[in-house]
This record gives C-alpha cells, structure tokens and sequence, in this order.
C-alpha cells in the first residue's frame, strides 16, 4: 500500500517526511502504517526544516513531557517560552523554524501540521 520511498536514512533510522497535515493522532496512525512512529529527537542534528508533528506530548499528566517510547526528555529545544500550554490545551509538540534553527512548541492536538516518521534500523 506505501511504497517504500521518500526515506531518508539518518545516524540509525530512516525518516519520512509526509507531504499532507493531519492531527496528531492521525499523523501516528499514518506512521504505524509505515512500520514506524512518530521522530523522537535525541540531537540537534536529527532537526528538520519543516513545521512538524514529533513524538513528544504532555496528554498523560499536564508538564510531563514523554517521548512515544517513554523515555524521557533529556536535551530539548524548546523555542524561548514554550512550552505555555496557550489557552490550556496545548499537549502534543510540534518543530518549526524560528530564527534560523528549528524549536519546539507546544500546540492543539488537534491542529494538522505535517509530520516526520522515525523507523530505527536497529544498530
Ligand atoms: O506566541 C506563542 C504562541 O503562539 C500561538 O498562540 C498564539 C501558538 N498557537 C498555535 O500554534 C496554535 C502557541 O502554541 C504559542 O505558544
Ligand atoms: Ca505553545
């Protein structure tokens, strides 16, 4: 049903960056369809220039911010001020590019942005 292109291989993991938005939970859903997840960031470099879903939310308990695999967060980015929680309902992490570099922020759930997936090799 997916082909298997548009991977881009990475320091131990094959990316994809999708070409539509969707929610959060729907940008997992597409990336389980593709044998991966939603990208956990561990560096800098594993940054893209794109505004993005990643891996990283805070549903569980509010300000507890957990990578897909559980583990937690170690280094971050998040941009100056977030993340706020703006209007209360803020719970899943998004990655834009703010002067010159990609941040994190926290956003709605709900809102569609496009979405990197992150299938590791194993090594
Ligand atoms: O100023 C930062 C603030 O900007 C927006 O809210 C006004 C963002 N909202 C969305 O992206 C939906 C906030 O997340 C962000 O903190
Ligand atoms: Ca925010």
């Amino acid at each position: 049903r997916y082909l298997k292109q548009n991977w881009i291989y990475f320091s131990g993991s094959f990316y994809y960056i999708s070409t539509t938005e969707k929610s959060w939970q729907d940008s997992r859903i597409d990336c389980w369809g593709r044998g991966a997840d939603l990208i956990i960031i561990g560096s800098k470099e594993e940054n893209f220039q794109k505004r993005v879903w990643i891996g990283l939310s805070d549903r569980q308990i509010e300000g507890r911010w957990i990578w897909l695999d559980g583990s937690a967060l170690r280094k971050s980015f998040w941009y100056p001020g977030e993340p706020n929680n703006d209007g209360d309902r803020e719970d899943c992490a998004e990655m834009k590019f703010f002067n010159k570099e990609n941040s994190w922020n926290d956003a709605p759930c709900t809102n569609k942005y496009f979405w990197i997936c992150e299938k590791k090799t194993g090594v």
